[in-house]
């Protein structure tokens, strides 16, 4: 499939600030919004076009402020309103635009909205989805995202509660309610009207329930088949584009969790007029069992098999190693030990040859690595917390829940950004709120700027090779043959060919280069690499992927 419009939004690299953890500029151990100025220029000499701001509103943090109190207030441990709008005239002037996060599928319980409504006040009550419980039972049998059932009991109530799909500080919008379609219209609009370029709208695809019946029983996520990718869903989407959306010069990336090529076409083909991308979860399934808290042996020819259904079913991809929710990927795609350099270049360079928009999570362009956690103490995420409790009543082994919650816990990407080699990594003066990895010590910005052959310097001229690129930026995709665990495909135009080659392991693999041309006369020619020395590769017909080699060659 074909996109003919060239927008902003396509050929930019995002990349994704998570905001406690950036860049804490007053010592108090927390990230902020004068720290991330302060680094504008950094990510303006990495290329980047646009930053995905994940929440900066006031909020209680039981989520890491994905329990939103007040959308049009920020909280104070990231500056002020004032702050922000430095942040996005500093953007502006560097050419970076801005995209926040949209999270109305629930508000935090502290927020007035909920306070209202548990008060008593009829308008408010409409406003989240409450239910006396059955016959001394909860009033479903819904499971939550974090592992736990998802109601609460309303305080000084006998009988009614609240549904909520994530943690119990974190009540369920009624979105049945088209009052709070016009609140969230006018959150939009506030946001749009202060120079802000779209949005990432937080499980966008869960928001309409059709009803509040028992769901068929599963592992997790009972209740799913009554909330999920609904038609009420896809028209409040197409109702928020219309409505404000179209109205400005912005994008929106939906985080669709659970949906395959054709639900996500549904959410984002350009007939449709809902979202202009999304991003999907198959090639982050492809090293658990069933849900993400289970984990099994990482094998490349199923996140290969996954990342290539999604080039090929769709129209345009949001495409991601990383995020503030997911393990780091030179942990689990690539080796963080002997192959760390090596295996983070080929995964940037993936990265930024697939189809669609790149985007980049803080810490990966130096190649951060899971947190080395000693055990869920030294852990802060709430669903961590959530889990360990479930898996405790289920009676798993110590050692078990141990090593899940390791390899699993979203704080495995949310320590903090590595600046420098020194106490406090360069990220803070004071004490920081979550465990620096002592690994800081030899990953961090300020070694890897002096140096020509680092994973930064690699992601830099990556990007710049991607923006020299028509092929890598707008061309179409089409897988080619390899050896099972390699990764090639070509990315062409009506006159323009490019090879992308991945050996996704830490194996040699060898590869009939020129057997994969698509004209006789013709010749591919290597034009980049993650490995410094390939001359002897460059007309070598049986070319031998080393480790982790990754390879773009142009067909002359
Ligand atoms: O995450 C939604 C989500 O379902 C998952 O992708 C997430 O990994 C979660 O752990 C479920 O297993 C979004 C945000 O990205 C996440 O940080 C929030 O906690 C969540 O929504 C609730 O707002
Ligand atoms: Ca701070």
């Amino acid at each position: 499939m074909s996109v003919k419009d060239r927008k902003w939004w396509r050929n930019g690299v995002v990349y994704q600030i998570y905001p406690r953890s950036f860049c804490d500029s007053n010592g108090d151990g927390i990230g902020d919004i004068p720290g991330i100025i302060s680094k504008l220029d950094y990510l303006k000499e990495l290329g980047v076009d646009i930053i995905w701001l994940s929440p900066v509103y006031a909020s209680p943090n039981c989520d890491n402020g994905y329990d939103i109190s007040d959308y049009r207030a920020i909280h104070p441990d990231f500056g002020t309103m004032d702050d922000m709008e430095m942040l996005i005239r500093e953007a502006k002037i560097r050419d970076i635009r801005i995209i926040m996060d949209l999270v109305v599928n629930h508000t935090s319980d502290e927020h007035q909205w909920f306070k209202k409504a548990v008060e008593g006040d009829h308008k408010y009550k409409n406003y989240y989805i409450f239910k006396e419980g059955k016959n001394g039972k909860l009033p479903n049998n819904w499971g939550s995202f974090f592992g736990s059932d998802c109601w609460e009991k309303v305080p000084g109530e006998d009988n009614l509660y609240y549904l909520h799909l994530f943690d119990k500080k974190q009540p369920d919008l009624n979105w049945h309610n088209p009052a709070v379609y016009d609140e969230v219209c006018n959150i939009l609009r506030f946001w749009l009207d202060k120079g802000i370029a779209g949005f990432r709208c937080d499980v966008i695809n869960v928001l309409y329930k059709n009803s509040l019946e028992d769901g068929k029983k599963k592992i997790a996520l009972t209740g799913l088949e009554y909330y999920h990718s609904t038609e009420g869903n896809h028209d409040i989407l197409r109702r928020l584009r219309e409505d404000v959306l179209s109205k400005y010069d912005c994008f929106t990336v939906g985080e669709t969790v659970l949906v395959d090529t054709k639900m996500a076409m549904d959410l984002c083909g350009s007939d449709r007029k809902e979202l202009d991308m999304v991003f999907g979860f198959e090639h982050m399934e492809c090293d658990q069992i069933g849900i993400k808290w289970f984990k099994t042996k990482y094998r490349p020819k199923r996140l290969i098999k996954a990342l290539d259904r999604w080039q090929h079913d769709m129209e345009w991809n949001a495409n991601y190693f990383e995020n503030h929710d997911q393990p780091r990927s030179v942990s689990r795609f690539g080796n963080d030990d002997e192959y760390h350099d090596i295996s983070c270049k080929m995964l940037a360079g993936l990265l930024l040859s697939l189809r669609g928009t790149p985007y980049i999570y803080e810490g990966q362009e130096i190649g951060m690595t899971n947190g080395d956690f000693k055990d869920l103490s030294e852990m802060q995420d709430v669903e961590s917390h959530t889990v360990d409790g479930t898996m405790k009543s289920l009676h798993f082994p110590d050692r078990l829940r141990d090593k899940l919650l390791k390899l699993t816990t979203r704080d495995n990407a949310r320590t903090p950004m590595q600046w420098s080699g020194d106490v406090g990594a360069g990220f803070t003066k004071g004490t920081p709120w979550l465990k620096i990895n002592a690994n800081h010590a030899y990953i961090n910005v300020e070694k890897q700027l002096k140096d020509d052959d680092s994973v930064l310097a690699f992601y830099k001229k990556m990007i710049a090779f991607r923006k020299d690129s028509e092929t890598l930026q707008w061309g179409e995709y089409e897988r080619l043959k390899s050896p099972e665990n390699v990764y090639a495909f070509r990315r062409y135009t009506d006159d323009k060919n490019t090879v992308v080659i991945c050996n996704m392991t830490a194996k040699k693999q060898p590869v009939w280069v020129q057997a994969v041309k698509t004209r006789e006369n013709s010749e591919l020619v290597l034009k980049f690499s993650n490995y410094l020395s390939d001359e002897d590769k460059a007309s070598s017909d049986l070319f031998s992927f080393r480790p982790f080699e990754f390879c773009v060659f142009e067909e002359e």
